[in-house]
């Protein structure tokens, strides 16, 4: 029914096109549902517009390209849907046109480089360096972005803010590390004016955004009247806390809820271990349990209860009344429970030698530290575990060690996958055991009966 209706079209932008100042890597839906609906927010929108190029999935630039960067949000609560379209994406590329990601990164009016590029691109690219010493073009997100600064470097075009937005712990300076890490291979000089002149900004980002799908397409047809291959559908629900510098600038984002900081490692970690470790629990304990999305994952209190075991494990190394911990974890309860939104786990699922590393590990550590077991930060690695045992070819950075470790049985296997996640806990007798026992535990419970809720 929508191939007959016109498409979403420039006619439609709410406001005139802005020039463009922020360069993003990661055009995917949460790049949509938060950093450009945060600008489009901004009190001086009028000033930012973004150029956005893809990462995984160049044809996501090609759809928003014929709709002139717009697309809607679709903000989803139990109450309805409200529909809107935004108009801060002025440009949307793809990710493999590096000549022009390089052209704009180098021009004196771009104010930062925004990334969304997932957890696992943050590792070094082996092809970089040699790719940039033999004079081609880079095909790692940061490695573009070094060949980026270095043009802007020889253009003198001034100082920038790098700004990761992924879900990573102290995800500026990972970005700096790891823009630093190519640089100084390939050329020093290069390195120094890094710096010198890019200061990398912290982020937590919040904003659950599941895939869209044809359905979602469907019903932006059916409500707006235009076809939207681009809309996304998310939650009402969106939080960004910053740290650090904007040497170039940057929109007044404040005005749309963001908050700025000097300290950001509480939010970061309330954010990853409430929020993301709950998801991961879910992703792999849900599914173990025949569950497909979040909301019926949680409605089984099996998985419900891991999740609050984990909630309050984490809880004692969260401090700080600012951080609100008690109605933070009331909020997530009904977030997840939200089941209008379809938040597939096995979505969530993926990547996850990247992701426990900063979910499950840092509280299973700080609660040995403290003398006791971690054992709900541990069950979160069994379930994991007894998840890849099962499904193997999971999409991971690490697959193919994942795969090794299950040629091995027993302890020796649970030992390797901890190695995967933090090498002085898989030595650990005691830890490898616990997780070996609750994984046993876990598959001896009875299944549920029904599955309740329902996934659309
Ligand atoms: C999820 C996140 O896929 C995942 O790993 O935990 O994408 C999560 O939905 C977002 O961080 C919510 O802000």
């Amino acid at each position: 029914m929508t191939a007959a209706l016109p498409r979403l079209n420039r006619a439609s932008r709410p406001a005139g096109k802005a020039p463009v100042r922020i360069v993003h890597l990661g055009l995917g839906a949460f790049h949509r549902s938060h950093q450009a609906w945060y600008t489009q927010h901004a009190g001086d929108a009028g000033e930012w517009g973004i150029a956005s190029f893809t990462g995984r999935r160049p044809d996501a630039a090609d759809v928003l390209a014929a709709q002139d960067g717009l697309f809607t949000v679709v903000e989803r609560s139990d109450a309805g849907d409200s529909f809107e379209v935004v108009g801060s994406i002025v440009e949307a590329v793809d990710g493999a046109n590096v000549g022009r990601l390089v052209e704009l990164v180098a021009a004196p009016q771009t104010a930062m480089v925004t990334l969304t590029i997932t957890e696992a691109a943050y590792g070094p690219g082996a092809d970089d360096v040699p790719l940039l010493v033999s004079g081609q073009e880079p095909t790692t997100p940061l490695g573009r972005l070094v060949l980026g600064l270095a043009a802007r470097k020889d253009a003198d075009a001034g100082p920038l803010a790098v700004v990761s937005c992924d879900n990573l712990s102290d995800n500026g300076n990972v970005a700096r590390d790891g823009v630093l890490g190519i640089a100084r291979e390939f050329d020093g000089g290069l390195a120094a004016w890094i710096e010198a002149n890019v200061s990398f900004v912290s982020t937590s980002v919040d904003r659950i955004t599941p895939r869209t799908t044809a359905d979602d397409v469907a019903l932006v047809g059916e409500k707006c009247g235009y076809r939207d291959d681009a809309a996304v559908v998310t939650e009402p629900f969106r939080n960004w806390v910053l740290s650090g510098e904007f040497p170039a600038g940057r929109p007044r984002w404040e005005d749309a809820g963001a908050v700025f900081v000097d300290d950001i490692e509480p939010y970061e970690n309330r954010k990853l271990w409430l929020l993301n470790g709950a998801h991961s629990i879910l992703a792999y304990a849900g599914q173990l349990r025949g569950h497909s999305t979040v909301a019926e994952a949680l409605a089984d209190p099996v998985c419900l209860q891991a999740v609050e075991d984990f909630w309050d494990e984490a809880s004692r190394h969260l401090d700080g009344d600012e951080l609100g911990i008690p109605d933070y974890r009331e909020a997530l309860l009904e977030r997840f429970g939200n089941s209008r939104i379809a938040h597939h786990l096995a979505q969530i699922a993926v990547d996850a030698s990247t992701k426990l590393r900063m979910r499950a590990v840092p509280v299973l550590r700080a609660e040995r530290e403290a003398g006791r077991t971690g054992e709900a930060a541990a069950r979160m690695i069994a379930v994991w575990a007894a998840y890849v045992e099962t499904n193997a070819g999971l999409q991971d950075p690490r697959a193919s060690e994942v795969e090794q470790a299950n040629q091995l049985s027993g302890l020796d296997r649970i030992a390797a996958l901890v190695s995967l996640l933090d090498a002085g806990l898989s030595r650990e007798f005691a830890v490898v055991t616990l997780i070996h026992r609750l994984g046993q535990a876990f598959a001896a419970q009875a299944q549920p009966v029904a599955v309740s809720g329902n996934p659309t």
